[in-house]
């Protein structure tokens, strides 16, 4: 019998991500969206309950004090599998980091084609916090010198990861205390694989501690220095005007889509697509020139630095070759479906491989090379139009959005105080005030498992009408851009009345769009400066801020969450727990569910909980705020006391006869 499938509604909120599948599935092509229908979840492994490690294996554990043929317990066996998830994630993001460094040293020797050193302040910025001399020395010279420095950060064997300085002095020290600050970042995930290997570490809370160790190397270590290094080469972003959905494709135009996560490749991409050579070859090819737009968080990272419009989140990678307008689409590292290449078949797209990491069968591989890039940035786009004489009909969804992205935490400084006073003490000062009840970091991915992109925009939406700051990266970012709430004061009828005077007042939109999954380290820096600023406590765990991850699906999701919790936040995750285990254990004796949350908030003040019900995830959300507040001394949140300034107010007031206004503004004549 054929499995029951979801309507297009069901599988997405999105209605650009509707047409596209109601064309799927007339053109007779499966998707991700159908494939979680014909494939369900495995109950065993979903819930932490299976082990793999061996040859005496797979063990299932399915019965109340079963164990596995070794003996281990179903404690040890989530919480080997969740530092295996962890140093996965961890590892993905700081190869990511380890690249970049690369890329800095070959760009301060004169040895990457292509390249500049863009942000020079930050560079000097990030040296000099290093501890590395900038006085009277060239860029290249800090440069060089910065980029040995955090390549050693992976291979160090001893001592502590310098970047973990940046966290706040009281947290360094309980993470000294608890002994979890990592020596090297290589180091922590190779143990990671080692301690989980069968017959070693066994004890799930010690196992557990390692997956803090794991995970900050993977947030203040690897991702930092992804973000850092992506800054310095690209330029630190800033707000400018970009689009997303799938409507930014064009019918008359080469459409290049650059997916994956590395802005190395596709910033040079941009480049190359804006030479005069490339737009005169796609003309003589009959087409307008060059559209590049982006998927994941490729998208984010040249969306926020060069306004390229984003083409969707994780799960319109697909839907954007079933548009048939595709030329290419360019895919470096981390989340591209291999399901891209058979899809592909059906239109003329080319899958183009260009990691030497990342091979797909089938797809055609043009490796990159940093010393060469803008040379292979243009061999890709000329294959790519030498494509569009293959194009067939094309279906592409008219729906785009405008946003305004690239809040990075040096802009937020400097929008709250300009360039003289920047400061976070606007921010503090309004949710210590009350206006702006607390932060909400809502990030992560899209999973086909849940209806794309509902979570995201649900949770965001009650948040801002509670007055919740939202900053968001990834996936999630894209997501809020979609649905229109990215747009400076577009969306703030909708919208807690503190808030939107805060909004109204600085002129941002009430969700900053902060990056791509790496750039949560962004978040990490935000919160720090905050703590640095005075107001709200003296570590991270007293901020009124959440994390919430509604539609993860990737190992580096359970690695964010973990450095963030280890942080001092709590974070929920929505979907179902990979540590639940048998139901009837949850509430007495599920070690792992218990550690990660009240085991973890002892000792870090944050906390990891699975919470697939979102209306439940908002309720635990705005009570943890609540009591920050409270535990800070700070007044309750009570809107009925703002959202009478700025323009409203002045609204208010040109509606007053003249003598009245004239009152309300000055007050009245004197007799
Ligand atoms: Fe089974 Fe133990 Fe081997 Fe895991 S390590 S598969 S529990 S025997
Ligand atoms: S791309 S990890 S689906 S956020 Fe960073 Fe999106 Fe999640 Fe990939």
């Amino acid at each position: 019998m054929a499995k029951k499938r979801r309507t297009p509604e069901e599988y997405s909120s999105d209605p650009a991500a509707q047409e596209m599948l109601i064309h799927a599935e007339e053109i007779g092509i499966g998707t991700a969206f159908t494939r979680a229908d014909d494939m369900a979840p495995c109950n065993v492994g979903g819930a932490g309950m299976c082990c793999k490690l061996c040859g005496m294996g797979p063990c299932r554990l399915t019965k109340d004090g079963q164990t596995g043929v070794c003996g281990a317990t179903i404690d040890t066996i989530q919480a080997r599998n969740l530092v295996r998830a962890i140093a996965a994630g961890g590892a993905a993001h700081s190869d990511h980091g380890r690249d970049m460094a690369f890329t800095l040293k070959a760009v301060a020797n004169g040895e990457a084609e292509g390249y500049m050193i863009r942000d020079i302040a930050k560079l000097r910025m990030v040296a000099q916090k290093n501890g590395i001399e900038i006085k009277d020395r060239a860029p290249e010279e800090i440069a060089d010198e910065l980029a040995d420095l955090y390549i050693a950060q992976f291979g160090q064997q001893r001592g502590e990861v310098v970047l973990m300085k940046n966290a706040p002095e009281k947290r360094q020290k309980i993470w000294r205390e608890q002994n979890v600050l990592p020596r090297g970042i290589d180091r922590e995930v190779v143990e990671a694989l080692h301690r989980t290997h069968i017959g070693d570490d066994q004890d799930p809370e010690h196992l557990l501690n390692h997956a803090v160790r794991t995970a900050l190397a993977d947030g203040w270590g690897g991702s930092m220095i992804a973000t850092d290094i992506s800054d310095i080469l690209f330029g630190t972003p800033a707000p400018i005007l970009g689009q997303a959905n799938l409507g930014v494709l064009k019918d008359d135009m080469v459409n290049v889509v650059v997916h994956g996560h590395e802005p190395t490749l596709s910033e040079m991409i941009v480049a190359a697509s804006q030479d005069p050579e490339i737009i005169e070859y796609a003309k003589a090819a009959g087409a307008k020139g060059v559209n590049l737009s982006g998927i994941c968080c490729t998208a984010n990272e040249i969306l926020m630095r060069q306004g390229i419009p984003a083409a969707g989140n994780f799960l319109h990678q697909e839907l954007s070759i079933l548009t048939g307008a595709v030329e290419a689409m360019v895919v470096d590292v981390q989340c591209i479906m291999q399901a891209l290449v058979g899809l592909a078949e059906n239109f003329h797209t080319m899958v183009i491989t260009t990691s030497p990491k990342v091979k797909l069968k089938g797809a055609t591989h043009i490796e990159f090379d940093e010393h060469k890039a803008l040379t292979i940035a243009k061999e890709i786009l000329k294959t790519s139009i030498d494509n569009y004489k293959n194009r067939g009909k094309t279906k592409i969804p008219q729906h785009t959005e405008k946003l305004i992205p690239g809040f990075s935490h040096e802009y937020i400084n400097y929008m709250l105080g300009g360039s003289y006073r920047a400061s976070f003490r606007p921010l503090n000062d309004a949710i210590m005030s009350g206006r702006i009840r607390g932060v909400a970091a809502i990030v992560g991915c899209n999973n086909p498992r849940s209806t794309q992109d509902y979570l995201h925009t649900y949770v965001t939406k009650k948040m801002l009408e509670e007055d919740v700051l939202v900053v968001e990266t990834g996936c999630g970012a894209i997501a809020a851009a979609k649905l229109g709430l990215l747009l400076g004061e577009a969306g703030l009828d909708q919208v807690g009345p503190g808030l939107s005077e805060v909004c109204e007042t600085i002129g941002i939109p009430p969700v900053l769009h902060m990056g791509s999954c790496v750039d949560n380290t962004r978040i990490l820096t935000v919160l720090t400066q905050m703590v640095e600023e005075g107001g709200l406590g003296d570590d991270i765990d007293q901020i009124p801020a959440v994390g919430l991850a509604p539609e993860w699906m990737s190992e580096k999701a359970l690695a964010i969450g973990t450095y963030c919790v280890a942080s001092g936040a709590y974070v929920m995750f929505g979907g179902a727990s990979p540590v639940s285990g048998m139901p009837n254990r949850m509430e007495d004796s599920a070690i792992v569910s218990k550690y990660i949350s009240e085991g973890w908030e002892d000792i870090y003040g944050g906390k990891l909980e699975f919470v697939p019900d979102p209306d439940e995830m908002i309720e635990k959300t705005l009570k943890h705020i609540d009591a920050k507040r409270a535990a800070l001394g700070l007044p309750a949140h009570d809107p009925s006391r703002f959202g009478r300034g700025g323009d409203e107010r002045m609204r208010e007031l040109e509606e007053l006869p003249l003598e009245e206004r004239q009152a309300a503004l000055y007050g009245a004549p004197a007799d």
